[in-house]
């Protein structure tokens, strides 16, 4: 009898053992530091392809394809401030090919699993990597613009487009007369940045475009307030920084 309650005791440790290990692999990747299966990986199962983020009413949406198989349950989805394998973690589950999320970061990555009732999953898809709404929008028009301070803090901001829905962002300043000012877009990620100076009549003052850094140099002649336009030229997404001095 003592034989076997230990045997039971045992037996209890041992699949409690694996249950957490299991659950531990699946809610907690980011603890991953090896390039094999972070999972319960069943390598023969479909992973979810074509992984695509679009923006709606400030919510930041996911979608997919994949080839399921008998067993299916879920989508697991996860998500990353890195581009590494060992820093992603789970965040949510979705029945359907879509997922809404939130998220205050400017730049961050996802992946999407499919999940079966076995406790199997499939690998990942190939990350995503987000630009995210930046806490500027909507600047989309001059008359929306946000003010940068001449030799004051230096903004972030991202482009959220896609190919099909690009992100137009517009800053002012006050400029005074007989001033030379430096109008510069630096840390560039994305495609090509096209950076524009007009006066408070719309009217084009000097450009500049680069995909490192984009810097507009300017003498003031008439003080007064004048408008930055930043946009991607090939309606892709990306990021910069953005600071006026004199
Ligand atoms: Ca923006
Ligand atoms: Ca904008």
């Amino acid at each position: 009898m003592k034989k076997l309650s230990v045997f039971i005791i045992l037996l209890l440790i041992v699949s409690n053992c694996g249950k957490i290990k299991i659950r531990d692999k699946i809610l907690s990747p980011e603890s991953y530091t090896g390039d094999d299966n972070i999972l319960n990986v069943d390598p023969y199962l479909s992973n979810p392809y074509s992984l695509d983020v679009s923006f709606t009413d400030n919510s930041i949406k996911l979608s997919w394809n994949c080839n399921t198989d008998s067993g299916f349950e879920k989508y697991n989805i996860y998500r990353s401030a890195k581009n590494n394998y060992g820093y992603f973690s789970l965040i949510g589950s979705s029945t359907t090919k879509e997922y809404i999320d939130q998220f205050d970061k400017l730049i961050f990555y996802y992946r999407v699993s499919a999940y079966y009732d076995d406790a199997r999953e499939s690998d990942w898809s190939s990350y995503e990597k987000v630009y995210n709404i930046d806490s500027y929008e909507d600047d989309d028009e001059y008359t929306n613009a946000n003010t940068i301070i001449p030799n004051g803090a230096v903004q972030e901001h991202t482009l959220h487009g896609n190919d099909y829905n690009s992100d137009e962002d517009w800053i002012e300043f006050s400029a005074v007369n007989n001033t030379n000012y430096t109008i510069k877009v630096y840390d560039i990620e994305g495609n090509y940045l096209y950076v524009y100076l007009y006066n408070s009549f719309m009217s084009y003052q000097d450009y500049d475009g680069d995909s490192d850094e984009a810097v507009i140099y300017w003498t003031c002649t008439s003080s007064g307030i004048y408008y930055i336009k930043v946009y991607n030229s090939s309606y892709g997404s990306g990021y910069y920084k953005i600071s006026v001095t004199y």
